[in-house]
């Protein structure tokens, strides 16, 4: 089944009830202990379209004892060897293939971002992540250290034990997969908190994970909100790490937890402001593309978002020109329909974030090139919009704003443009557009950002590790385990009297 218009992009599937709305706790499905659930909705229309039932405290203590019972020594993941690991990664793999044309369809429901990307990136990249680390799982070897005098040291890698995981609504899939592959990967169990926005493609990869016949209590999934289930995450004695992906002052709620509780670690993945810098040389119309991908993609909805475009001077009245002309290419609509490239924000707490920023762009003296409004009679949605001659020190120059706004800004020297890039207290992903390659390395290696791309943006793959510098996070997702700072223990044996021959 095609979908007209986009060969090879099948029909979304007509959901008529949404099938898990449960808290999956050891392959099985359970009623909240509170008896409380929240509504789901669909951000498009408006239309609520299912109860969840809402984990707390008391569910997630339930949810901790199955992921400790299933890691505990000698059960069978536990004693589970690393290629049967693999093999089980695999077969979830599979069966989201099977039912990706659900899970895209359910992604965009739940979120609204256009069917054609849940299905093409969030489905794509997801799969791909968990085939990716069904590979590591057998692969994760110790090392063998030349040590001083008559002794010889091994090392080998544990599983840190019950991980636990909070992601956010903007890829609610995934982030699922992010977080729960390189655990799985490691022999570690999980605990995992989606986003009060977007449970639904969650829980039906909870269906999946028991179907796929990983042994109860190995993956728990708690519906619920930040400060009642995640707070008890974060808090939680008996989960030896936490995972989390949001905002920047929620992480740090997570890692004053994490200290105060049991020094669990953390890993964290947080907001951006992430800098573009476009030189006079550059491929023109490939960089205002891959820029304006950037900075609308999923609504601007993205941690990666490229928010603070600064071009050289001789060309950036020609950059803003063609931006404008691009963004006039962009079809609002309907996120089932597979022509749509433009969906709504989540919420109204975003809109509202987000229209106000608009505002204050306005207020302090940037020029509006494009859009700049809601698009009318439809609630959550906003025209992508487009500001040139904004200053550093404005408010859209500078706050995280999550929606589709590209704030472009003139340079002059090399320096100058690397300074003011630098000048965040960001440092998530950063890109360089140059012809000259001697230009693309060493303003590459001078940014302060996990990330930089060449001629590119949004280049996200399983293979590379991805986070940032300074409040953007701490850690890297997508660790590779053989080098396995957040997925494991590393534990040493040291042999003594090894004579040498
Ligand atoms: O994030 P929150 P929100 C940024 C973006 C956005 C802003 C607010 O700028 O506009 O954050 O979005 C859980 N203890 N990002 O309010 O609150 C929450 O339930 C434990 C960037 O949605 O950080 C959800 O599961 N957990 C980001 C998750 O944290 C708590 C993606 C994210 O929600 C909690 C999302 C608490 N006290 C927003 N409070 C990115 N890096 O991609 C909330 N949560």
């Amino acid at each position: 089944i095609t979908a007209a218009g986009s060969p090879g992009l099948p029909e979304p599937v007509q959901v008529q009830e949404v099938r898990h709305t449960k808290i999956f706790i050891g392959n099985e499905w359970h009623t909240s202990q509170s008896g409380k659930t929240f509504p789901s909705f669909n951000p498009a229309t408006g239309e609520r379209m299912c109860d969840v039932e809402e984990a707390d405290q008391e569910d997630v203590d339930r949810a901790v004892e199955a992921a400790k019972a299933a890691q505990q020594r000698g059960s069978v993941w536990r004693r589970m060897d690393g290629s049967s690991r693999g093999r089980l990664l695999h077969r979830l793999a599979d069966l989201m293939e099977r039912d990706r044309r659900l899970l895209a369809t359910l992604e965009t429901q739940d979120t609204g971002k256009p069917f054609l990307q849940s299905y093409y990136i969030d489905l794509e990249g997801s799969i791909k992540t968990l085939r990716y680390f069904a590979g590591w799982a057998d692969k994760i070897h110790g090392k063998s250290l030349p040590v001083d005098e008559s002794y010889v040291c091994l090392t080998k890698h544990e599983p840190v034990g019950v991980c636990g995981a909070i992601i956010p609504w903007n890829f609610p899939l995934l982030m699922f997969t992010w977080k729960i592959a390189p655990a799985l990967s490691c022999g570690n169990t999980v605990v995992i908190k989606p986003a009060e926005q977007t449970p639904l493609t969650a829980l039906h990869v909870g269906s999946l994970i028991k179907e796929a016949e990983f042994p109860p209590g190995v993956v728990n999934i708690v519906p619920g909100f930040g400060p009642t289930a995640g707070a008890a995450i974060a808090n939680h004695k008996d989960i030896n790490k936490v995972a989390f992906t949001g905002s920047t002052e929620v992480g740090q709620l997570i890692k004053e937890a994490a200290a105060k509780s049991n020094l669990k670690r953390v890993t964290l993945e947080l907001g951006g402001k992430n800098p573009c810098i476009v030189f006079a040389d550059c491929d023109l119309t490939m960089a205002v593309e891959e820029i304006q991908k950037g900075a609308f993609y999923n609504q601007g909805q993205c941690c990666t978002a490229a928010s603070r475009v600064f071009v050289e001077e001789s060309i950036h009245q020609e950059f803003v020109r063609r931006s404008i002309e691009n963004a006039k290419k962009i079809v609002i609509g309907d996120p089932l329909d597979p022509q749509t490239t433009h969906g709504p924000q989540i919420d109204r707490g975003q809109f509202d974030k987000i229209m106000e920023l608009i505002k204050s762009g306005i207020k302090e003296g940037a020029q509006l090139e494009y859009g700049g409004a809601a698009v009318t009679d439809k609630s959550l949605f906003i025209q992508p919009t487009i500001f040139s001659g904004v200053k550093d020190h404005m408010r859209i120059a500078k706050e995280e704003i999550f929606g589709p706004l590209q704030c472009i800004f003139s340079f002059q020297s090399q320096q100058e443009a690397i300074d003011r890039a630098n000048n965040s207290q960001y440092g998530l992903v950063s890109a360089v557009f140059t012809t000259s390659m001697d230009k693309a390395l060493s303003v590459s290696a001078a940014l302060e950002t996990g990330t930089v791309w060449i001629n590119c943006y949004n280049a996200l793959h399983a293979q590379t590790p991805f986070g940032g510098y300074k409040m953007s996070g701490n850690g890297r997702e997508l660790q590779v385990p053989s080098v396995p700072l957040t997925n494991t223990n590393t534990h040493s044996f040291v042999l003594g009297n090894v004579g040498k021959v």
